[in-house]
């Protein structure tokens, strides 16, 4: 055998390697849109003060912001969450947080208006996007429900998570 065969045969292992590996990524990619509805989108009232850490399916689904996903049940395993931030004045982000069964709330620090991450045992994030940016994060994620939540002051109360099954 040749040098230059064996070269060619190594580079087509790797190529297939590779592939193997993009195709076993695909399986577990799911696509977030952070999204609001303007510049004056944040809705920091008294009624939306008192709800703090509160998982009000209410607000998601009337918010003036929000986090969308193409599926909200996924397979167990890698999960690379490939995040953009569509609004066009505000500055969003994600975090991704286990929720136990029965949780409707999540620990929630009122004089930062925000969730409590450390509290929450966020597993990761995709910080602070500015309007039209993207960014994506690799998690390993166990069967169970997860919250992604936008963690910008204010954001998650007005509505800005949504709930995804892992099974
Ligand atoms: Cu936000």
């Amino acid at each position: 055998m040749t040098f230059l065969t064996k070269t060619r045969i190594a580079c087509a292992a790797s190529a297939l390697a590779l592939f193997t590996a993009q195709a076993a990524l695909a399986d577990a990619t799911v696509a977030v849109s952070l999204w609001d509805k303007g510049p004056d989108s944040l809705m920091m009232d008294d009624a939306h003060m008192m709800k703090m850490g509160k998982m009000d399916s209410a607000d998601m689904s009337t918010g003036t912001m929000g986090i969308s996903v193409d599926q909200a049940s996924i397979a167990a395993g890698k999960v690379t969450f490939n995040v953009t931030n569509d609004s066009k004045d505000i500055i969003h982000e994600m975090l991704v947080a286990p929720v136990s069964a029965g949780q409707v709330e999540l620990p929630y620090d009122p004089t930062k208006n925000r969730v409590d991450e450390e509290g929450a045992k966020y597993l990761g994030e995709v910080s602070e996007l500015d309007p039209g940016q993207t960014g994506s994060l690799t998690v390993d994620l166990t069967p169970g429900t997860y919250v992604l939540f936008c963690n910008i002051p204010g954001h998650f109360i007005d509505g800005m998570w949504t709930l995804i099954t892992v099974n």
